[in-house]
């Protein structure tokens, strides 16, 4: 049996490839849409971000430098997961700290259980609007599919702005409504109106990526069927469609088999979900058109309008079903709503809680705190929304969409069961165990799911993979606006598996200022004591504040002050009209042989009297 061991050890190590990879974070000029030329961020000094293409089994290792002047950066793999190695995670002040201007930080892990198509992006805000994505393969030695040629395509929306400054006026007490930016344009590669040269009779696996921030879209190739055999990194039954619909950060990955003639070029065409946004400027161009070209010599066809509609995801079959999970041990529900604060600002809350980070990684709080204190979900923060989860239980997240608009909820860590998944409805809707006779035996897995307008979906997965892992909607605006949870998952576990904090990762922390012991309020003496930690605004008060009663009572002042002008002032005028009018008359009638005409007031105050002729 060693001797077993020690040969597959060996055949692991001689095969599997380390990839390593110097990322220098700079902004430079570019002007990917054709019709705006701004500041994107770049890595080693090229727009779009590479491509990184790994097999499964193989080690990655990033160096990260912040070469920005002002901003901090990070970086997230999705989808992997980071089966241990959580402190290679990314997401800033959940896992890590943010990597400072001038800062580097190595992410270093393998990846042993996973195949298919994944993204890297910073996960500092929604920085990575700006360009700090790109696309991230794990291949397999013999994918279970056959194909000739591979493509990737990575989708996204764009803004004219950067990021910083629409999320600026986003968070705004401007901004009641929490109105999301509007973008100006649709990205296919990083560009627009790209062409793909195909051969004829050909087999290509096209793997589509939606490394956007805000807006699903539909992805249609005129006169071509898809056969979706991949999602999220999952397997699937092949599934054959005409169109997609990504939400952003979802995958897919289709078979696209080509014609036997090259007499027609054909349109791939990209259509941005407009429910999504709040209102549709008259200008905006929701569409993006692409080409595959079969003749370049032919000429590039004009797309047509289609009807856009999407599969229900949950409908897809794994090519290695897993039974559904029976039984939870643990529930989590979460109502999503959006709402204001006392500074004006409108948030998205999970429970009544808008995520606001804490002083210290969520990690470094499970790595530091006293052993008997690590299950205890207040230790990390009354605004972080933490649950903490034990090994191994079978975890069940009800979202209830109390919301009007679509959210796409992602889960660091894990691929989750699709339990449930309602439709939109008029009213919020939600879940309701006893209306659902049965549940899916083998569920769909992936780690990115749409929720309807006010809908719900039930999700389940196994803890066994120790982390502290982010769950939080994928609609970067909705993120900044604090739509997360974190979720401790086997904190025990997860301490003797990681051990000590990494020393490039505390110099990053020493860099950035942050601390790298305590609870959330950075506080590694008194652990229940929560004192200066980072907390969500005051609610919008009920009813009259005294500034309130005090802004009602000069109001009022000024109000009966203004009806005593009126009052005063318009007498004067009635006065002086009605003087004008009977010195008129006076003389008008003396020239006519007189009449008698009393002096102004003597029939009281405002009337007057012509009197008799004589
Ligand atoms: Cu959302």
């Amino acid at each position: 049996m060693l001797t077993l061991w020690c040969l597959f050890a060996f055949v692991t190590a001689t095969f599997a490839a380390t990839h390593e990879y110097n990322f220098t974070v700079l902004w430079i000029d570019a002007n990917p849409d054709g019709v705006f030329t701004r500041r994107v961020l770049a890595i080693n000094g090229a727009y779009p971000a590479p491509t990184i293409h790994i097999t499964r089994g193989d080690r990655l290792v990033l160096h990260l430098t912040n070469g920005l002047p002002s901003h901090n950066t990070s970086l997230h793999f999705h989808g992997l997961f980071q089966e241990g190695s959580n402190l290679m995670d990314g997401p800033e002040m959940v896992t890590q700290c943010p990597i400072p201007p001038g800062s580097t930080l190595t992410y270093n892990f393998t990846v042993d259980s996973q195949h298919g198509t994944y993204w890297y992006h910073s996960h500092s805000g929604a920085q990575y609007g700006d360009g700090l994505r790109g696309v991230l393969v794990v291949h397999e030695k013999k994918e279970p599919f056959a194909y000739d040629e591979e493509v990737v395509v990575s989708i996204s929306e764009w803004y004219h702005r950067e990021t910083s400054d629409l999320k600026h006026d986003f968070l705004s007490r401007f901004n009641p409504t929490g109105s999301e930016p509007i973008p100006q344009n649709v990205l296919f590669n990083g560009s627009r109106n790209v062409t793909w040269a195909v051969a004829v009779n050909t087999t290509y696996l096209m793997r589509v990526v939606n490394t956007g921030l805000f807006l699903s879209q539909y992805l249609y190739i005129e006169g071509h069927e898809m056969t979706v055999v991949e999602a999220d990194g999952i397997y699937v039954e092949p599934y054959t469609t005409d169109m997609l619909y990504l939400t952003v950060a979802q995958r897919y990955s289709v078979l696209v088999k080509t014609k036997q003639a090259s007499d027609k070029n054909f349109a791939i065409v990209q259509v941005m979900d407009e429910e999504m946004l709040d209102s549709v400027p008259a200008d905006l161009e929701t569409r993006g058109v692409n080409y595959m070209v079969y003749d370049s010599n032919l000429s590039l066809p004009h797309a047509l309008a289609r009807k856009l509609s999407a599969f229900n995801d949950a409908d897809l079959r794994p090519r290695d079903p897993e039974e559904l999970l029976a039984d939870p041990d643990y529930f989590i529900v979460l109502d999503v709503i959006m709402d204001n604060l006392g500074d004006g600002v409108q948030y998205s809350f999970f429970n009544n809680i808008t995520y606001v980070a804490p002083r210290v990684p969520t990690l470094y709080s499970v790595l530091s705190a006293p052993e008997e204190l690590v299950n205890n979900a207040a230790i990390y923060g009354s605004n972080t929304n933490a649950f903490v989860l034990q090994k191994d239980e079978v975890v069940e997240i009800v979202v209830n969409n109390k919301d009007d608009g679509r959210h796409p909820f992602h889960l660091h860590g894990h691929v989750f069961q699709i339990v449930a998944k309602s439709p939109a409805f008029d009213e919020p809707t939600a879940y309701n165990e006893s209306a659902h006779e049965s549940l899916p035996e083998y569920p769909m897995r992936r780690d990115t799911i749409l929720v309807e307008s006010n809908g719900y979906m039930v999700l389940r997965f196994r803890a066994d993979n120790p982390g502290v892992w982010f769950f939080h909607c994928h609609v970067d605006w909705h993120l900044e606006q604090g739509l997360a949870i974190t979720l401790i998952e086997a904190p025990e576990e997860l301490r003797s598996q990681q051990g000590a904090i990494l020393e490039n990762h505390l110099e990053v922390c020493a860099a950035a200022r942050i601390p790298t012991r305590g609870n959330a309020a950075g506080n590694a003496v008194a652990w229940l004591d929560l004192a200066g930690e980072n907390v969500q605004p005051q609610p919008l008060p009920e009813g009259f504040t005294l500034k309130g009663y005090v802004a009602l009572f000069i109001s009022t002042l000024v109000g009966l002050y203004g009806i005593y002008s009126i009052y005063v002032f318009g007498i004067e005028d009635v006065k002086g009209d009605t003087e004008n009018l009977q010195a008129t008359l006076r003389a008008i009638l003396s020239e006519h042989g007189g009449a008698r005409v009393p002096p102004y007031g003597t029939r009281g105050s405002g009337s007057f009297d012509v009197g008799t002729s004589t």
